[in-house]
Formats: structure tokens, sequence, C-alpha cells
């Protein structure tokens, strides 16, 4: 088995990040915290939940996907979700059905729930929501592989786990959008970039949290895809996954989950554009390279030379 690392919260108030306190001015957030040694960001009300998740109940038929965000988590759980459930495209929105395990501790809502109008049960206790999931669960969760339920870290359950990664460039800014859209990010691009390149961001720094699931990758119940892929074979990476959670369909029906998981499709589709919760222009531009119509030269160089410190030894290519 494989050796176990204990979470070590070394917890640092951050406090005294101005640029992060500062430029991120909702209601729900009122400081941020720094957790294990890797630094990972994640808001002071996590705090809360943190021995929750910690000892949360796994199930070997559990179906996780995990990412950093702004990746092509949705993407990816929409495709899970068809091919563990037949090929039946439904309705059901996607945060009901494979719902966002921490979204609870992410927003603190106890003090403005005029923000996000009536909650719903899921909003108001996440962890709950899940672990009362009809069997077998299907799970999204932006948690690094350092802060994932432990009997996962363990290897005590091996519930399935497919984890998505995208180019940090098309990440970051992606990321940029979906701050001032739904998490009170008021700052200005650059001041983003520097946030996300310093690592500073909810869920950064992204370098340790892709390098933390591939420190896994050898784990059977463990599979490793990327958007690039989706985007330039979406076939393979469907055939992969059917293999991965063994299930298998034929040409035809591959095809048509192609279509459906097409990002025009996805972006008509009220079960998984978020067109009716805060994510406004959710499904946003939907293609690889979108970074250029956004970074100046000189940021992208920056971004090259942070890829090349934070990537160059690892087999981790962007
Ligand atoms: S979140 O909020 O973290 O869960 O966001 P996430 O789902 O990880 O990422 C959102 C980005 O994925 C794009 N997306 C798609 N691209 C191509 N095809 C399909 N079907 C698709 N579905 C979602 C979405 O547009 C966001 O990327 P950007 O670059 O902002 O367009």
């Amino acid at each position: 088995m494989a050796t176990i690392k204990k979470i070590d919260p070394q917890i640092t108030n951050l406090k005294s990040d101005e640029n992060l306190l500062k430029y991120f001015t909702s209601d729900f957030r009122k400081g941020y915290i720094e957790v294990t040694n890797k630094k990972f960001v994640l808001p002071q009300y996590y705090l809360e939940f943190m021995d929750k998740i910690e000892n949360f109940e796994v199930y070997d038929t559990d179906v996780f996907v995990v990412s950093h965000p702004k990746t092509g988590t949705t993407w990816t759980q929409e495709m899970v979700w068809c091919i563990g459930n037949n090929l039946k495209f439904t309705n059901v929105e996607i945060y009901k059905r494979f719902p966002f395990l921490e979204v609870t501790p992410l927003f603190d809502f106890r003090e403005c729930p005029e923000l996000f109008g009536e909650l719903s049960d899921h909003l108001l206790d996440s962890l709950e929501y899940v672990r009362k999931l009809p069997h077998p669960r299907y799970i999204k969760t932006h948690l690094p592989w350092d802060l994932l339920p432990k009997q996962i870290r363990t290897g005590e359950r091996n519930p399935k786990i497919i984890y998505v990664y995208r180019n940090p460039k098309d990440t970051s800014v992606s990321y940029y959008y979906h701050c001032r859209a739904v998490e009170g990010f008021t700052g200005d691009f650059n001041v983003f970039m520097d946030l996300f390149l310093g690592g500073r961001l909810t869920y950064g720094p992204f370098p340790a949290h892709v390098l933390s699931i591939f420190e896994q990758k050898n784990r059977e119940n463990v599979l490793i895809i990327t958007y690039e892929e989706m985007k330039s074979d979406l076939r393979s990476v469907i055939k992969n996954v059917m293999n991965f959670l063994s299930k298998n369909y034929s040409d035809e029906e591959i095809e048509k989950l192609e279509d459906h998981l097409s990002f025009e499709s996805m972006k008509n589709n009220n079960s998984v554009n978020y067109a009716n919760t805060g994510g406004k222009n959710f499904m946003r531009a939907g293609i690889v390279g979108s970074y250029k119509n956004d970074m100046t030269p000189e940021l992208i160089n920056r971004f090259d030379n942070w890829i090349v410190d934070k990537f160059g030894k690892t087999e981790i290519k962007f």
C-alpha cells in the first residue's frame, strides 16, 4: 500500500494578503487560510468543514471528478455521468445529480442568502447532500489529492477518480472571468494573473494541485485526462473513460455522446450550462488557446517561464 500522507494543517491566516481581501470583496468570504505544507488556499469558512471532509465516508462504488477550477470539470462530469448511466441523457441539473462536495465550505451564505436566492439543499449543506445520494454516487470536487477524504488517500476505499487538467494559461483566463462573475473579484486582469502565478487564489497553487495527482497516477482507481485531449480527440477520451468504468458502447452510441458533449450542445443545455444559477456565461469560449485574446506577449512570456520553472522537470507538458 502506498505511504499515507497525513494532512498537516499548518493553517496560516491570510488576512495579511492584501490583494486577496482587497479584490475579493464579497460578503461570503471573510478571509482565507493556507492548508498543508503545499499552502493550498481555501476560504476561512472551510475550517468549519475540514474534519468532516477528512473523515467523510467514501465507497468503492463512488465516482469522483477531481480538478482545479476551470479546467473542464463540468464537461468531464457530463461525459462521466453519461458513460456511467447507460448514455441516458437527462434534464436534471448537474449540480443535483453530480454535486460539488465542498460548495458549502466555499461560500458562507449565512449572512447573505439574498445573493443566492432560495438556497437549495445542495448549497445549504453539500456534504450532507452528497452523503445521502443514491449509489453509485457521482461527486465533483476541486480539492487537491492531499485534501481528499482520508479513506481515499490511505487506499482503504478505492472509488474511481477521474482527474482533469488544462493548460494554465487558458485555466487562469477562464478562472478570471469566473471570479468576476461569481466570486466577487473586482480587481483587474493583471492583479488576477499575479495572484494565479503566485499560487494565492482559492485552490491554488495550480502546479501543486496538478503535481499531487501525478504522484498517485499509478493507482488503479486514478485516471488522468486533459481538456486539450478532449478537444482534439474526444472519442479516444470517451473510450478511455468507458474502459476505466468498465462500460461498453457501440460506435453509434459513442457518436451520439460526442454530439451531446460538443460545446454548442452543452452551451444550450440548461442541465449543464448553469444558466439558471449564478454562473452567467459559464460556457464562455470553450477553446484551446483563448488566452491569446486576453494576454499580452509579456504576460505569455511570464507564464511560459513559470511553466518551465514549475513543470520543466516533470512529465507534464503544456
Ligand atoms: S468550474 O466552475 O471550475 O467547474 O468550471 P469548469 O467546468 O472546470 O470549466 C469551465 C470551462 O470549460 C469550458 N467547457 C467546455 N469547453 C469545450 N467543450 C465543452 N463541451 C465545454 N463545457 C465547458 C467552459 O467554456 C469553460 O472554459 P472557458 O475557457 O472559460 O470557455
